[in-house]
């Protein structure tokens, strides 16, 4: 789509603010993801830009350098994240707008670093510009956008993303085990992009050891490492058929990030203790890892479901029936009362080829609490 000299409303030009946004997902971690659009002073598009990645250059500073000065003479910035007041590992971005004759800026959602929050709109009316929040709706969507930094930062917890490949019947293998495949490739690919924006993949053992699974990111034009996590509760995966399968995901990790040295692609968690869901995510949190996607099987999912530890499911449901026999994803999960019901809010649908897929919240972003029917 190109937007250059098209004329956008407030409204359009945040949307297209937060498309930017999610761009720089794979690479912004633990940093949000923030973009930002500039029009000029009858609101025609001039130059949009995102955070790419972490430590280097800001969304408003990558939107501001495609500009001139005297572009950006009466110009409107559009950022979904308010302008950082701090000197980080990069400048301060609300300084670096007070440098022009800026109309107005207006932010999505209010920065909870506490270097920042609310300074970097002072900051800019200090300087006599115009600075408001935007107030014309899409907070949802704002703050998905940096769902994971304002989840770490409002919690101080790993944000959990569970995903599921099911039938329509909620299946997701026969009884002998087979699954390949039950969504279809377009959904596959996807999944890819979903495992790139985490800083780990979570499996259990048992998946590992029946799915053989190279857990890798693949996406055209995208290579990034990701870690692995491997939660194995009866520590019995030691024998060699097993040892030769994690071998093969190090392997994998090693070749594409070039670097043999770095041995930590792979996190390997043991013992029936260590592997409930939030002893797992509180050494996470502790080696630096801030948002997770898990992968595993029927076990994994209900374990974390259970615990009210999800933050965000991603279901692909193929448009197939299994049958009672086949495994169901929620086989573990037991919930008594209709009261109890697990309920997704903010859900959205879309198509992968053949195949259905939802995604939505199961904790509630602000308490932290699941969803659940009343
Ligand atoms: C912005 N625009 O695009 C981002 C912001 O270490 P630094 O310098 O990269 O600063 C990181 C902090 O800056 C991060 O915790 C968050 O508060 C803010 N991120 N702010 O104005 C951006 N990525
Ligand atoms: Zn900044």
């Amino acid at each position: 789509m190109s937007n250059t000299h098209k004329k956008l409303s407030d409204l359009e030009a945040m949307k297209l603010a937060m498309g930017e946004a999610k761009k720089g997902s794979p690479f912004t971690s633990p940093n949000p993801n923030v973009g930002c659009v500039i029009l000029d002073r009858d609101g025609n598009f001039l130059s949009s830009g995102f955070h790419e990645r972490y430590g280097e250059a800001h969304a408003e500073i990558n939107a501001i350098k495609k500009l001139s000065r005297e572009q950006l003479s009466g110009a409107q910035v559009f950022v979904t994240l308010e302008p950082c007041a701090h000197e980080g590992k990069t400048g301060s971005c609300a300084k670096k707008l007070t440098e022009f004759d800026l109309k107005r800026v207006v932010y999505g959602l209010k920065d909870p670093n506490p270097l920042v929050d609310g300074k970097g709109a002072e900051i800019l009316k200090a300087a006599g510009i115009p600075c408001e929040q935007f107030r014309e709706g899409l907070k949802n969507e704002l703050e998905e956008t940096a769902e994971v930094f304002l989840w770490n930062y409002r919690h101080q917890k790993v944000f959990v993303s569970l995903k599921m490949a099911t039938s329509l019947d909620g299946k997701i293998a026969m009884k002998n085990g087979d699954s390949k495949w039950i969504t279809g490739e377009k959904s596959r690919d996807y999944v890819h992009v979903l495992r790139a924006a985490a800083d780990a993949v979570l499996i259990g053992s048992g998946t590992l050891a029946k799915d053989d699974p190279r857990l890798d990111v693949r996406v055209p034009g995208l290579t990034k490492e990701n870690k692995v996590v491997v939660l194995d509760r009866s520590a019995k995966l030691q024998n060699r058929h097993n040892e030769f399968q994690i071998e093969k995901i190090r392997h994998h990790s090693d070749e594409q990030s070039g670097d043999r040295s770095q041995d930590q692609s792979v996190i390997w968690i043991e013992g029936e203790k260590e592997c409930e869901p939030a002893q797992v995510l509180a050494k996470l949190w502790e080696l630096g890892i801030r948002s997770v996607f898990i992968e595993g099987g029927a076990k994994v999912a209900s374990a974390f479901l259970k615990a009210q530890l999800v933050n965000r499911l991603h279901l692909f449901q193929a448009p197939v029936i299994m049958g009672e026999d086949a495994k169901s994803w929620t086989e573990d999960l037991r919930i008594g009362q209709m009261k109890d019901r697990l309920v997704l809010s903010q859900q959205s649908i879309q198509t992968f080829g053949e195949d259905f897929y939802l995604t939505g919240l199961i904790r509630d972003p602000q308490t932290g609490d699941q969803f659940r029917a009343i």
